[in-house]
């Protein structure tokens, strides 16, 4: 069987990290594009030198030339720019959709049949963005943030209830912003409910909603400490796990920005909802019963997600 090809657009800092994993893991052979000269190639070569001692075999070409992604089975999405401290998401809208538009054509003309991962932002309006202008179907085109979002509420409660990271399962809903909805009932820790747990008293209602006020503000933690732009190991690792799930038809439920008619009362939203992950992309919408304080915060993140969208179909208006 042909190896498979991944392509990565925007060899930045997650667009480098996104190239050592799928190195790593042979996940297949590598393009990493970018607008800008000669980074990708210095990439590309410094990460193939890797392959000797790390032991994989892995093609790796760095390009600034978009025929170069023909063909690929996967693309994962980081160009555009990331914030910087004092910047929400919403601020990369206007810098941003212009790149989402280059990168949907190149998309459009080159590999058209590929598993797209979208990670730029402000993530739900930029994937939805990419769609439209790549023409992929929905279910072919998805955002990377409920596996970050949820990575980083499990990690705060794995520190607070002192148990190991790998019996967390996290559940967070709706925008990547500062309104997505991490539920606590259908978060578990080897099953048992947080909310049970806090019952038990292992922890207090109100250091859990400590741990969701960060997680909320987990990506503004990261850009405060680095100064020069945003998290990149694990929003890389996030859509890696994402892509394994397309590429090995796995059907893994993972929360993913997809568009979403006809669920959880939505007539044509993208927006992170549990999903099944497998060979069709995103395959189906796992609708679960949302009540009281997690439904109210679902429709006010769906607001917030409606208005960015507002805003962003007003720009692509002007740009055309
Ligand atoms: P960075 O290291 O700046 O890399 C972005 C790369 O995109 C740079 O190398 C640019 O040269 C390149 N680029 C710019 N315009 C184009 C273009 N038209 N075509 C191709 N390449 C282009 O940023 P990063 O890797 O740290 O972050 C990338 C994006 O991911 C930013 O928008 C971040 O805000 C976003 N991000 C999202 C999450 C989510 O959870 C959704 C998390 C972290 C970062």
């Amino acid at each position: 069987m042909a190896r498979k090809k991944i392509a990565l657009i925007g060899a930045g800092m997650i667009g480098g990290t996104l190239a050592h994993l799928a190195a790593k893991k042979e996940m297949g052979d590598i393009v990493l594009f970018d607008i800008a000269e000669g980074m990708p190639q210095g990439k590309a070569l410094d990460l193939a030198q890797c392959g000797p001692i790390e032991g994989f075999d892995a093609s790796i070409k760095g390009t600034n030339d978009y025929a170069d992604i023909a063909g690929a089975d996967v693309v994962i999405v980081t160009a555009g720019v990331p914030r910087k401290p004092g910047m929400s998401r919403d601020d990369l809208v206007g810098i941003n959709l212009k790149v989402m538009k280059a990168v949907g054509e190149g998309i459009r003309i080159h590999c058209p049949d590929a598993f797209v991962i979208c990670i730029t932002n402000p993530l739900d309006a930029m994937v939805w963005a990419l769609r439209e202008f790549s023409g992929l179907p929905h279910n072919k085109v998805v955002g990377m943030a409920g596996v970050l979002d949820s990575a980083r509420f499990a990690t705060f409660l794995a520190w607070e209830f002192g148990v190991s990271v790998k019996d967390v399962n996290a559940f967070v809903l709706g925008g990547h912003g500062d309104t997505m909805v991490p539920v606590t009932n259908y978060t578990t820790v080897s099953g048992i409910p947080v909310d049970d747990l806090v019952k038990m008293g292992k922890s207090s209602k109100e250091k859990i909603d400590e741990i969701v006020k960060r997680t909320r503000a987990g990506g503004g933690e990261i850009v405060g400490l680095l100064k020069t732009g945003s998290a990149y190991y694990a929003p890389a690792t996030s859509a890696i796990a994402m892509a394994e799930a397309y590429l090995g038809d796995q059907k893994r439920i993972l929360p993913c920005a997809v568009y979403v008619e006809g669920k959880y009362g939505l007539d044509g939203l993208y927006v992170g909802v549990p999903t099944v992950i497998g060979a069709n992309g995103a395959e189906e919408v796992i609708e679960i019963d949302l009540e009281g304080e997690a439904k109210q915060n679902f429709q006010v993140s769906v607001d917030a997600v409606k208005e960015l969208l507002v805003a962003c179909k007003q720009i692509d208006e002007s740009l055309a």
